[in-house]
């Protein structure tokens, strides 16, 4: 049976981390903005550089129109998307206007400080909006390397993507650019309003380019070729850091003796470290490293051309990588069925229906609606005659609200069910599949008991204590064939199958 327990303190840990970076690159932002941008009026782009030209007509301080403009178009989201999909967002939102609001309280505390009036820390607009863009372009990458967004026009630009074929990246880049030009009519009256605006340009591409280039950096990678006489201590030093490495066949010419080569593909970051582990175990080998364009496969970046294929493309709206396995598995090669993190969904998509039919179609609709594929999702749960149904639709958080965890809930089940006589239950699975014009739905039902010990490692989730009837092994004792033969999502998977390849 797979522990949860370390890959939810892991998983714990990933979100920490991210709001911890989230948090830093904001107050790299909020440096940006209150100390180079804001003295000399440079208006930046996104909803800081709308809350910006505000603040130069009017003296409202950034923050505050920054908050009332996110809590708008926040209010949408979570209405449209569901506050999960906002959490970060919200924090960031929330953090940004504190972390503005207490840096110009300290700035303005400073002696000889007039309030409401930022002194600027560089008296020359131009290396102003130089090391502002900088700074800029730094703390937007940190926060996206860390899957946080700053709100406003990230929103627009999810909008405008759902309706029309633009990128992200393009919808962020009309907004800036009209927000920046606009300042040029807040400066009508100003001799130097032309000059305002090309600032606001050159923070904008300096700050663009700061952001490509940080985040690039974190992908880039090389190759290395190592030629040692120690070929093998080398192979294994780096494979033990978790990194791939080929050993090929080679001539030495000069010689005429056989050599090995190392090859092996690694992140930029780590060239340092595979260095000092070549150099300790053989000082005098010989090594190159290049400068690879692009790496893709296991470790690395995604191949994102499209296979010349004439498969029909689903999404199975899951997190689950098992029920992802054993679907793929059930739809063979007919479909290619992409998981939601092959889409680019990270959201944890909610299930706040009370039937399995609601949750299903819940998140069906919700990838069909925001990634525009044809989508299936499936509801499954685990129904126990003695318990009136439970855990039902609360199967994956029956013993605790984070979920997941089924060590935990296969103990409360068997705390539930001690000394209870009617230990029948039942897995069911609905799927529910939303096409541009139509749902469908496909259910799949096992009937069993629930033994009073665990049986088995595979499966997943309740499978070591489920025994379906007329079998005398645990879903979890069984190959993964076999229970997709009887189980519950394989009846509805088949279903699903036989209606597509109609
Ligand atoms: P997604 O919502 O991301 O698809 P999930 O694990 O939450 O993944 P479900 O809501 O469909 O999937 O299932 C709820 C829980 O029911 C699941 O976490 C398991 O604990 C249990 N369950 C469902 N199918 C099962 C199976 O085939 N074997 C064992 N337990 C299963």
């Amino acid at each position: 049976m797979p522990q949860n327990t370390p890959s939810l303190r892991l998983n714990i840990w990933h979100e920490l981390r991210d709001y911890l970076m989230i948090t830093l690159g904001l107050t790299i932002y909020a440096i940006a903005l209150t100390c180079f941008m804001l003295p000399h009026e440079i208006t930046t782009g996104g909803m800081a550089g709308v809350s910006s030209l505000i603040y130069f007509v009017t003296g409202f301080e950034v923050q505050y129109t920054y908050l009332i403009i996110n809590v708008v178009f926040l209010i949408a989201a979570i209405i449209e998307l569901g506050w999960k999909f906002c959490i970060k967002t919200i924090y960031a939102v929330l953090m940004l206007t504190f972390i503005l609001w207490a840096m110009q309280r300290l700035i303005e505390m400073q002696p000889g400080v007039d309030p409401g009036h930022l002194p600027a820390v560089m008296p020359d607009r131009f290396m102003s909006c130089v090391i502002g863009g900088l700074l800029e372009g730094f703390a937007l990458a940190i926060c996206f390397l860390n899957n946080g967004s700053t709100g406003g026009t990230d929103i627009i630009a999810a909008i405008v993507n759902k309706y029309k074929n633009l990128s992200l990246g393009n919808v962020i880049l009309i907004c800036d650019i009209l927000i920046i030009s606009s300042s040029y009519f807040v400066w009508m009256d100003d001799p130097q309003r032309w000059e305002r605006v090309l600032c606001g340009w050159v923070t904008l591409a300096i700050s663009s380019v700061t952001l490509d280039y940080v985040m690039n950096r974190r992908r880039q990678s090389v190759q290395f070729m190592i030629f040692s006489r120690n070929y093998s201590k080398i192979a294994d030093a780096i494979n033990r850091t978790g990194r791939g490495v080929t050993v090929l066949d080679g001539t030495g010419w000069y010689t005429k003796t056989e050599r090995k080569v190392i090859v092996c593909l690694a992140k930029k970051t780590e060239s340092l470290n595979i260095f000092r582990m070549i150099k300790s175990i053989d000082p005098y080998c010989f090594v190159s490293m290049g400068q690879v364009h692009g790496v893709f496969g296991e470790g690395f970046d995604k191949i994102k051309a499209k296979a010349t294929s004439n498969k029909r493309t689903l999404v199975f709206a899951t997190n689950n990588p098992h029920k992802l396995e054993e679907v793929r598995t059930i739809l063979g090669d007919h479909f290619e069925v992409r998981s939601l993190e092959d889409v680019g969904c990270r959201t944890e998509i909610p299930e706040t229906g009370a039937t399995f039919r609601d949750n299903a179609l819940q998140k069906a609709q919700f990838v069909k609606k925001f990634y525009g594929f044809d989508c299936f999702a499936d509801d499954s749960g685990l129904e126990v005659e003695a318990l009136s149904g439970a855990p039902g639709v609360r199967s994956a958080r029956y013993a605790s609200e984070t979920g997941h965890d089924s060590e935990a809930n296969m103990d409360k089940l068997l705390t539930e069910l001690d000394g209870v006589e009617n230990r029948r239950a039942d897995f069911r699975t609905v799927i529910a599949f939303v096409t541009d014009d139509s749902v469908h739905y496909f259910e799949g039902k096992i009937d069993g008991k629930i033994l009073a010990e665990r049986r088995g490692e595979g499966g997943f989730g309740y499978d070591p204590l489920f025994l379906p009837d007329g079998y005398d092994k645990t879903f979890a004792e069984m190959s993964a064939e076999e229970k997709n033969s009887i189980s519950h999502r394989g009846q509805a998977v088949e279903k699903l199958a036989a209606f597509l390849k109609k």
